[in-house]
């Protein structure tokens, strides 16, 4: 990418507002204008904790992450509801699907929030704007808050800025005069710890912490963590949107064309199946830790069992091996229709230790 092209970056961050409480207002009115918590069961007598409170709740004092019954003490009066996540999942499906009229190259992050490259749309800022926030209100009856900017760690920041409704679109000229007044927390990738870090070394502002030099962000963070400060605190971000779904596991599986009893043809086809899955993990680049082997006898009954390998590998026989102790653990005593093998607990691998 030449430094022209990167300039013209547009990057759109979309952040639904009070999402799980937006939704329980859409399928039921009367919780407009009151204090709406939601969390576990929705019982704030019993454990859990608040997945997210209505802004009307939020004036109480009550976040995300608390306790439900520190939430009761805060707001007594509020209405307390279960997670639904179904219809949560459900309303997250038809907003994305409005974002992905306008252009198909998203980065889906979470259930209420989406990246989108707009650099190359005609549309002004304003107008790709307008088209997402009604088609989204028409559809789910849900509001927005979005923010633009030239790189995805600005956008993000930028959808916070105004919030319910929002639009902030922020500029390089804005650095200076926006992201460097506020506070370190703001930064993404700044959590508690880096935060109380920070403090000591008496920088509360983005812009005290760009004023660092990267060899003392280097010094106090290590190299990577430190120069990700050195550039973030000024605004810089080159990191591409990522458009393809990463999964979750890699799995094959063979129902015989004739159910069988014979050790030998089991074992050979779960190697051949083990072969195939570790050749697919190869070509997208992970490395697994657990093996499911999973085997239907000829009466439907199926079982599955799972073994764990000490540590993240991609090696044909680790996997076998371990596909291979599970088979042990079966009791081969009925006729075998079906073998699956599966791995999952994935670790993409970093490009370099790929390369060679
Ligand atoms: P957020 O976007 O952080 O919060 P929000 O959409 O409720 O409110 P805002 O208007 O400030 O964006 O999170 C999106 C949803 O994710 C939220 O509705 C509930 C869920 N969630 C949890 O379940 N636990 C949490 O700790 C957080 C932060 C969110
Ligand atoms: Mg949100």
């Amino acid at each position: 990418m030449s430094n022209s092209d990167k300039r013209r970056r547009r990057i759109l961050h979309i952040d639904m507002d009070a999402f799980f409480a937006a939704v329980e207002e859409k399928r039921n009115p009367v919780l407009i204008g009151k204090p709406v918590v939601i969390g576990g069961a929705g019982d704030p007598t019993k454990r859990g904790v608040v997945s997210t409170a209505n802004y009307e709740a939020r004036k109480y004092g009550v976040h995300s992450a608390m306790p439900l019954r520190t939430a009761y003490k805060l707001c007594p009066q509020a209405v307390f509801l279960p997670v639904d996540f179904e219809a949560y999942e459900a309303a997250s499906r038809q907003f994305k699907s409005v974002l992905l009229n306008i252009t198909t190259i998203m980065e889906d992050v979470g259930i209420d929030e989406a990246f989108l490259d707009i650099s190359d749309e005609p549309d002004t800022n304003e107008a790709i704007v307008e088209r997402i926030k009604s088609g989204i209100y028409e559809k789910t009856g849900l509001t927005c808050s979005i923010g633009i900017a030239p790189n995805k760690l600005l956008a993000k920041i930028a959808s916070d800025m105004q919030k319910p409704n929002g639009l902030t679109i922020l500029t390089e000229s804005d650095i200076q005069s926006k992201l460097w007044l506020m506070p370190i927390r703001k930064l993404y990738g700044v959590g508690p710890k880096t935060e109380e870090h920070l403090k000591k070394m008496g920088i509360e502002t983005i812009g005290q912490l760009a004023a660092l030099s990267s060899q003392n962000l280097v010094r106090n963070f290590g190299p990577s963590y430190g120069e990700y400060l050195y550039e973030a605190s000024r605004g810089i971000d080159n990191s591409p949107l990522v458009t393809h779904w990463e999964p979750k596991s890699f799995s094959r599986e063979t129902t015989f064309q004739v159910d069988v009893k014979n050790w030998q043809v089991i074992a050979r086809t779960i190697a051949e199946l083990t072969r195939e899955i570790v050749s697919d993990m190869a070509r997208r680049g992970y490395h697994a830790r657990t093996v499911t082997l999973k085997i239907r006898f000829d009466n439907f009954h199926m079982i599955t069992r799972a073994t764990t390998i000490e540590e993240y590998c991609a090696s044909e026989e680790k996997i076998r091996k371990a596909a291979f102790a599970c088979l042990k653990r079966v009791d081969l005593i009925r006729k075998v229709r079906l073998i699956g093998v599966r791995v999952t607990n994935l670790e993409k691998v970093e490009i370099e230790a790929r390369q060679v």
